[in-house]
């Protein structure tokens, strides 16, 4: 595993507070992913698009690798696990939730579990990640929540890219197809991160990267997240899932993807160190002890 990250003045950016969480967070600062751990409550089961990487049998693609389901919790059965895991592992630093769908198409349990979780632990850091639809309108409890590490997965700055890899999208009682799926989406996206990070919510933004589809592309969505605040980008392989439009298409190389990631590293600082975790990972990155904790196995 490669582990290197251009350091920009992203670092220089957010306050002593901000600093020393993220000074914990394992995805986030690369330093201490050997050190610190995090564990995904996987309470989000429901997702609001369709990515056509996407098989719903698996965890949300955005932050995990196909081949694997996540049980589903309760914002209860969230808490006694959380509970139990940091009873156990004292380097427990962060709390994800990353699906197995998208955290905020899920918003009430996503927030009832952060905050049964915060009601019994102050200094837990929260981390989310989503597909940005819903980021708008939630932006503000997002910041009242006082969550600060979001994920925002952006695979395409224009809508014929992003038709390319969208089937659809739900918002706002209406499914939107084509066209104006992908543009409502990446401007819902766009707007998301500028609003958290000028309210100093550190965002991390995932791009998938889909050889002939989008890559070509990344250099350019990785200088507007820039403009826009994001704090660090992430690079991820097109792994081809079974069951989806993308089951032919070629998996991106490692060798591309990290000569992408050399290449954007000169515009932001870049992650070499995920692990496409699951929705219910549990431990230091790349040493997953979810199986330690597991109780009641669901498919999605
Ligand atoms: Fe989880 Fe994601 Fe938060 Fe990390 S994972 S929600 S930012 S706490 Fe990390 Fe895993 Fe890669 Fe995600 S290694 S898949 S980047
Ligand atoms: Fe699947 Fe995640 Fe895309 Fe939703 S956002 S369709 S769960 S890959």
């Amino acid at each position: 595993m490669q582990c290197s990250c251009g350091q920009t003045d992203s670092n220089s950016k957010i306050s002593l507070q901000i600093k020393e969480k993220t000074d914990k967070h394992p995805c986030f600062s690369v330093e201490v992913h050997h050190k610190y751990a995090r564990m995904h409550l996987p309470v989000a089961p429901k997702c609001n698009i369709s990515c056509k990487y996407c098989n719903r049998k698996f965890d949300c693609l955005n932050e995990s690798r196909p081949g694997v389901t996540s049980e589903i919790l309760s914002p209860q059965q969230a808490l006694e696990k959380f509970k139990l895991v940091k009873d156990n592992m004292e380097y427990l630093s962060v709390v994800g939730i990353a699906g197995p769908g998208d955290a905020l198409a899920n918003w009430q349990e996503t927030k009832t579990a952060i905050q049964l979780i915060q009601a019994v632990d102050r200094e837990i850091i929260f981390c989310l990640s989503t597909n940005g639809l819903k980021l708008p309108e939630l932006a503000e409890e997002i910041v009242d929540l006082e969550v600060n590490h979001v994920t925002v997965t952006v695979n395409s700055l224009t809508p014929e890219i992003g038709a390319e890899i969208y089937n659809y999208i739900n918002y706002k009682g209406e499914r939107h197809t084509g066209l104006k799926a992908a543009q409502i989406l990446i401007d819902n996206q766009l707007r998301g991160i500028e609003l958290l990070a000028k309210k100093e919510v550190l965002v991390k933004v995932n791009i998938v990267m889909i050889e002939g589809i989008n890559d070509h592309h990344i250099p350019a969505i990785v200088r507007k997240v820039k403009e826009l605040g994001a704090f660090i980008t992430n690079i991820m392989p097109l792994i081809p899932a079974s069951g989806t439009q993308f089951e032919t298409h070629r998996p991106t190389s490692t060798v591309k993807l990290n000569e992408m990631r050399r290449v954007c590293q000169e515009e932001l600082q870049q992650m070499f160190h995920c692990q496409q975790c699951r929705a219910d990972a549990i431990g230091l990155l790349g040493k997953d002890v979810a199986n330690q904790f597991r109780q009641n196995k669901k498919a999605v």
